[in-house]
C-alpha cells in the first residue's frame, strides 16, 4: 500500500473540487484531488451555461479568468415567452447594473484543469473504490489505481463528488437529514453548431410544455425541451426535436430559428434536494454532493461556487490564522444561501412547466402569477435579483493573509 499525507483530500474533480483545489493552491495549502472518472471524461461533460456575477468574481480571484474574459458573453437580460408573447426582464436595470455571463461549465472545468496541470498539482484520475474513513476523528481516504492500493491521511476531507458520490453516502444515517422533491418530467437538451435564435436566453412557457433557448457562443446553441420522464433519447431524432421546439416558440422566433445537426443530446431528470448539515466532523460536503436544484433557475454550478467560496476561506482562515470560526459556520452559511436558491429554482420550475396533475384552475392561477410577475416592476425585480445571484462576500486571499 502507498501511504500519502496531505492537508485536504478533495473527492471529485467537478467544478466544486477543482475550484477548491485552485483556491487552496493559491493560499499555499497542500491538497490532493481524487476522481473516479478519467480526465478526458470530466473535461468533456456538458452541463451548465450561466455564471452569476459572484461566480465570475470568484473565478477571477482564483486566477482562472483569462479564457473567461475572452470568450464569456455578458448578458444583461432574459426573455420570457408566455401565451405567445415575449417579455424582457432587464436584469441589469433591475439589479443596479448586475449581469450574468454565458460561459459553459465545460470551459470552466477545462480552465481549472489546465491551471492545475500548469501548477503541477497532484490529482488521481480513474481512482477506483474510493472510500472516506474516520472523519469524526483522524480522517483518511483509500482507493485503488492501476492495481495499487492508496491511503491518503489528511486533516480534512472535502466531499465534492456530486449527487451520486461516496461522501454523503458514508455519513451515518442518524447524523444527516435530506429533503427531496422529484419532478415528473425531464429536460431533453441538445447542443448544435448553429447561431442562437436570439441574443438573449428565452425561457418558454407554453401549452405543449417548457422550452429553453440558450447558447454557448454566437455560433453554438443549447436548447432544451420539457419531456416526460419515460421518453428515451433514441425516440428524439434531430428533426423531431426541432419541430417540437418550433411548436413551442412564437412566430418571430420560429422564423429566426436556425437548425442543424445536434452534436450532443441527452435527457436530465429534474430534482430538488438538500442535505443538512453540510459538515460532519472533518468532512465537508460541497456542490451537488450536498444539494441539487432543477436547472430552470441556472443555479447548480453557481451554488457549488458559493459553497467553495465559504469552504476555501474557512480552510484558509484555519491554516493561516488558526481560527475554527469559518469551519464552524460553514454549514449554516451555505444552507442559508442554498435554501434561497432552492426556492427560486422550484418557483421558476413550477411557474414555467406543465404538470400533468394540474387542474384548469391551477393553470389559470399560474398564468395569473406569471402575468403579475411580468407586469410588475416589483415582480420582475424579485426574479432578476435571484437570477443574477444573491450576494455574498468573497473574502480576498490577500485580506485573509493580512489578517493573520
Ligand atoms: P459534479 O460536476 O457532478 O462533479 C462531481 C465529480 O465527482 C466525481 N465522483 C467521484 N470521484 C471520486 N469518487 C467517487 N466515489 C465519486 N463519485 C463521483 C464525478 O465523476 C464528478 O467528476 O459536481 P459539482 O462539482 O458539485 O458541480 C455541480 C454542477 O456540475 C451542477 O450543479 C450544474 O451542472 C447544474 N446545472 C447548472 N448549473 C448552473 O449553475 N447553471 C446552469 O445553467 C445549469 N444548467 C445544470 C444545467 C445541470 C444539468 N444537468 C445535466 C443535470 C443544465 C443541465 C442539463
Ligand atoms: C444552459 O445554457 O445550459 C442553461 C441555461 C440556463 C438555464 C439552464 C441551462 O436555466
Amino acid at each position: 500500500m502507498e501511504i500519502l499525507s496531505t492537508k485536504v483530500a478533495i473527492i471529485g474533480s467537478g467544478p466544486a473540487g477543482l475550484l477548491l483545489g485552485q483556491l487552496l493552491y493559491k493560499a499555499g495549502i497542500e491538497h490532493i484531488i481524487i476522481e473516479q472518472r478519467s480526465s478526458e471524461y470530466v473535461a468533456a461533460r456538458i452541463r451548465a451555461g450561466i455564471l452569476e456575477q459572484v461566480s465570475v468574481d470568484l473565478l477571477r480571484e482564483a486566477g482562472v479568468d483569462q479564457h473567461l474574459n475572452e470568450m464569456g458573453l455578458p448578458h444583461h437580460g432574459i426573455e420570457i415567452l408566455s401565451n405567445g408573447e415575449k417579455h424582457r426582464i432587464d436584469l441589469s436595470a433591475l439589479t443596479q447594473g448586475k449581469e450574468v455571463t454565458v460561459y459553459g461549465q465545460t470551459e470552466v472545468t477545462k480552465d481549472l484543469m489546465q491551471a492545475r496541470e500548469e501548477a503541477e498539482l497532484l490529482s488521481f484520475y480513474e481512482a477506483n473504490d474510493v472510500k472516506v474513513h474516520e472523519f469524526y476523528n483522524a480522517p483518511y481516504v483509500t482507493f485503488h489505481k492501476n492495481g495499487v492500493e492508496y491511503r491518503v491521511n489528511c486533516d480534512f476531507i472535502a466531499g465534492c463528488d456530486g449527487y451520486h458520490g461516496v461522501c454523503r453516502a458514508t455519513v451515518p444515517q442518524d447524523k444527516i437529514k435530506t429533503f427531496e422533491k422529484v419532478y415528473p418530467f425531464g429536460w431533453l437538451g441538445i447542443l448544435a453548431d448553429v447561431p442562437p435564435v436570439s441574443d438573449e436566453l428565452i425561457y418558454v412557457q407554453s401549452e405543449r410544455g417548457f422550452a429553453l433557448c440558450s447558447m454557448r457562443s454566437n455560433t453554438r446553441s443549447r436548447y432544451y425541451l420539457q419531456v416526460p420522464l419515460t421518453d428515451k433519447v433514441e425516440e428524439w431524432s434531430d428533426e423531431r426535436f426541432w419541430d417540437e421546439l418550433k411548436n413551442r416558440l412564437d412566430p418571430e422566433s420560429q422564423k429566426n430559428l436556425i437548425i442543424g445537426p445536434s452534436i450532443e443530446k441527452s435527457i436530465a431528470p429534474l430534482r430538488s434536494f438538500v442535505t443538512e448539515p453540510m459538515r460532519f466532523g472533518k468532512l465537508f460536503l460541497a456542490g451537488d454532493a450536498a444539494h441539487i436544484v432543477p436547472p430552470t433557475g441556472a443555479k447548480g454550478l453557481n451554488l457549488a461556487a458559493s459553497d467553495i467560496a465559504y469552504l476555501s476561506s474557512a480552510l484558509i482562515e484555519y491554516y493561516l490564522k488558526g481560527s475554527e470560526q469559518g469551519i464552524d459556520d460553514y454549514s449554516e452559511k451555505c444552507l442559508k444561501r442554498v435554501w434561497k436558491a432552492e426556492r427560486f429554482s422550484w418557483w421558476m420550475t413550477h411557474l414555467l412547466h406543465r404538470f400533468e396533475t394540474e387542474s384548469d384552475f391551477d393553470i389559470k392561477i399560474k398564468q395569473a402569477e406569471l402575468a403579475y410577475v411580468l407586469g410588475s416592476e416589483a415582480g420582475q425585480t424579485t426574479l432578476a435579483e435571484n437570477y443574477v445571484g444573491l450576494p455574498y462576500e468573497i473574502k480576498k486571499f490577500d485580506d485573509l493573509k493580512q489578517a493573520s
